[in-house]
């Protein structure tokens, strides 16, 4: 007997990860099209061998029948797949038709992953630039919007974020944030877990405040309950202890900082015991990390979902950088410090826009511009109120607004009443159903990837290009093949010009080569296990993007704004009946979109009302019992889970799930539905300064089912 020929052999591919912002390096096993293992790549220079169980579930992705691999088109309430040349000209002619009508009446939506792909970064512009609507909507508005406009009027540019340089810090606060979960946000920190050890092993400490003794926090040296919402305050007490006792040394910041006096003079009159007793943290407390955050060698102030998806996320976020900056900690080693990526979104001629505000404001609500996009907490109204500029056709990419933004439920039904909608994404799913063609791109290991935004946001400064595992399924196509289609089509039938129509390769290479680096595709790829390109370190004045080249540290608008939030000093406690909805991320899901994975949604469920034990007895609930939850916008039946960890008053539910709507095509999910956080969050509940949503810190009640 003679074995099969046609066996393939083995062969091992590096590559990275883009679930995530940790960009973790992978070592993938493959015999032909068959994934045999996947584990993290020990000789990436950031990442070094981490890797979490998502990853692995790459190869579900790619593999999932559920996936989407050809043009779906939907009449009535059925689907039928369609070629590709047809679903291009059908979407064209329905998008131009629009266009025609009122520009402004079509819309778009960008989701999550969108800014971990660099087809969509590089190209969606081609598709969507010749419909040249105000209706520009994205994920950034339920999640990162108060860091970029505090970078933005802080230090010029809307990347412009300071990093913590964990890997230095003696004395690390962290608000509002579970890295070890998420695996960090707007820092993108790759083993999280060792990083930590390394700094307790160097006598530093590190301090979380959150109303949930999260995973964080359970292996933090001190973690202290806040109220949801009340950041400011804690912040506020930490500088006006700071000014009391003298404590403030912005060193040489001082020579390039505009407006420290005028912010510091602000908070003199605040008094700390106000301060405590509306953040729930003691005014002791309050006092000994001031003291500790002044005198640590390297210390670095960090707050994340928590404190920026919040009713005055900016504000917290400008009191983070105060602090940062007044005490000398920011463009410190061992305190903030700004990356200098390979290709530079920030300076030298790859550069991009530095941001802009309420340069136009949404037609119902007037909510104002974020970097040419709209708060999409505002979609739902802009399509269901007529009028000039309604919108009557959505493009969404990667994105599930219907599980993700506030209110879904109301965005559900308006979806529904679109003339026309088309999505381009993998998965028939809670929003895609609403659309009348489906454009599925191929996954993530099926084409090339640099990562375009997240070495911005790393820790350490490397760079890595990684080479697709597999070619692409024949018949299928890239997103930028997809967007380049529709662009091409719609331009001309629009008569607009055609517009040149670079690929994303070549696009990120002119981008390497004009960045100050100047490397290039080339010299990445004769690197695939990525490029160690150094430590952070002090790059002040010369990389803040202002002409001036001067911080400011106070922001015209932030003085109103603390105006507003010392008025809700006052304001009387709520009812012993209310408590606060936060939200919850788990190592095992991602966002909406993952929990088709048979290997990350098996054993327990991990999408249960989590409640303090007092607060389940005080209303007669049964541990494990399903309770009802109720907000201003709707009420949800979920099970309720007693922990310890919760802060009393505080209750806390993953986003994402809510997986049992009709005519959506996930099998997996479907088994395991969970209910909709965002059937509870609010679309008029928002951080006003920047239009942010407020997804944490939601009153709810619970009561039985
Ligand atoms: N209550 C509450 N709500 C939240 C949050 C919270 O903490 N609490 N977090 C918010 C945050 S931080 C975020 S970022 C948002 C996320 O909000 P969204 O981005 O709207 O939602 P995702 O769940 O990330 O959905 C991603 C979509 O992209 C599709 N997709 C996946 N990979 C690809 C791809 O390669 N190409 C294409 N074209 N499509 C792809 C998936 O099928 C899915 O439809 O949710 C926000 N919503
Ligand atoms: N496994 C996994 N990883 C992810 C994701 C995922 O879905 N799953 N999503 C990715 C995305 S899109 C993002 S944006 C990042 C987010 O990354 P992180 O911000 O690190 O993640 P969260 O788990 O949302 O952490 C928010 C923390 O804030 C706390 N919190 C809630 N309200 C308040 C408050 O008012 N004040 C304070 N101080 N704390 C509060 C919550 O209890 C929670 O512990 O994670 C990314 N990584
Ligand atoms: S931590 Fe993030 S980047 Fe790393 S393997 Fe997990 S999902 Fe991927
Ligand atoms: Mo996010």
């Amino acid at each position: 007997m003679s074995e099969p020929a046609t066996q393939p052999a083995e062969r091992v591919h590096f590559g990275a990860c883009n679930l995530c912002e940790a960009i973790c390096g992978l070592e993938f096993k493959v015999r032909g099209n068959e994934i045999l293992q996947i584990k993290g790549d020990a000789a990436d220079p950031l990442s070094r061998g981490h890797i979490c169980p998502k990853a692995v579930a790459l190869k579900d992705i790619y593999e999932d029948p559920d996936r989407l691999r050809k043009p779906m088109q939907r009449i009535g309430d059925q689907w039928q797949e369609i070629e590709w040349d047809a679903a291009f000209d059908w979407v064209a002619t329905k998008l131009a038709e629009a266009h025609l009508r009122d520009p402004d009446s079509v819309a778009a939506y960008l989701g999550n992953p969108s800014v971990h792909n660099y087809g969509v970064m590089t190209t969606s512009g081609q598709m969507l630039s010749p419909i040249r609507t105000r209706n520009r909507y994205s994920a950034t508005s339920v999640d990162q919007l108060p860091h970029q406009l505090m970078a933005y009027w802080m230090y010029g540019h809307q990347l412009l974020v300071p990093i913590s340089d964990i890997d230095r810090t003696q004395y690390f606060l962290v608000l509002g944030a579970n890295p070890m979960a998420s695996n960090g946000s707007l820092m993108t920190v790759p083993d999280f877990r060792h990083r930590l050890k390394a700094l307790h092993a160097r006598g530093g400490k590190m301090v979380v405040i959150d109303p949930r003794r999260s995973e964080t926090a359970e292996v933090a040296d001190a973690h202290h309950f806040i109220r949801p919402g009340t950041d400011a305050a804690f912040l506020l007490g930490l500088l006006k202890v700071m000014l009391d006792e003298n404590l403030l040394k912005p060193g040489r910041l001082a020579g390039f900082t505009d407006g420290l006096d005028e912010a510091l003079d602000a908070i003199r009159p605040f008094e700390l015991a106000v301060l405590a007793a509306h953040c729930g943290i003691a005014a002791e407390h309050i006092q000994t990390i001031a003291r500790d955050f002044a005198a640590a060698d390297g210390a670095a102030c960090y707050g994340r979902m928590g404190v920026s998806v919040q009713a005055y996320g900016s504000l917290s976020q400008w009191l983070i950088q105060l602090i940062n900056i007044a005490t000398g900690n920011l463009d410190r080693e061992g305190g903030m410090l700004f990356t200098e990526p390979a290709l530079d979104l920030i300076q030298g001629a790859a550069a991009s826009k530095p941001g802009s505000f309420g340069k136009i404001r949404t037609r119902v609500r007037g909510l104002p511009e974020f970097g040419g996009e709209l708060p999409v907490v505002a979609l739902a109204e802009e399509i269901e109120t007529p009028g000039a500029g309604q919108v009557r056709a959505l493009v969404t990419i990667a994105g599930n607004p219907v599980l993700s933004t506030p209110n879904g439920r109301k965005l559900d039904a308006a979806l529904a009443s679109l003339d026309f909608m088309v999505s381009v994404d993998i998965y028939l799913n809670e929003t895609t159903r609403h659309a009348h063609v489906i454009l599925p791109p191929t996954c993530a290991l099926e084409h090339e990837h640099y990562d375009l935004i997240f070495h911005h946001f790393a820790v350490h400064n490397t760079a890595r290009l990684s080479a697709p595992l597999f070619d692409k399924a024949e018949g299928t196509m890239h997103d930028w093949e997809i967007f380049q289609a529709v662009g091409k089509r719609l331009a001309e039938k629009l008569g607009q010009p055609a517009r040149p129509m670079p690929r994303p390769q070549q696009i990120v290479d002119m981008g390497l080569q004009a960045s100050p680096r100047k490397l290039s595709v080339k010299t990445l790829q004769s690197h695939p296990h990525g490029m160690d390109l150094g430590a952070l370190k002090p790059t002040l004045p010369e990389r803040l993007v202002h002409a001036s080249k001067r911080i400011n540290a106070a922001p015209e608008a932030i003085f109103a704004e603390l105006a507003r939030f010392a008025a809700t000093l006052n304001e009387a406690a709520p009812t012993s009946q209310q408590l606060k909805l936060i939200g919850r991320r788990h190592v095992r899901s991602n966002n909406s979109w993952m929990h088709n994975s048979h290997r990350l949604v098996k054993g327990n469920a991990r999408h249960q009302l989590l409640m303090h034990p007092d607060d389940v007895a005080s209303r007669g609930l049964a541990d494990g019992s399903t309770v009802r939850v109720r907000s201003r916008v709707g009420e949800i039946r979920v099970e309720v889970q007693a922990s310890a960890e919760m802060m009393p008053g505080v209750v806390s539910l993953p986003h994402g799930w809510g997986h049992n709507r009709t005519g959506t095509r996930l099998g997996i999910a479907e088994a395991h539905p969970g209910a909709s956080n965002n059937d509870l969050t609010d679309e008029l509940f928002l951080d006003v300064l920047s239009g942010n949503a407020a997804l944490n810190g939601v009153p709810v009640e619970v009561l039985a089912a």
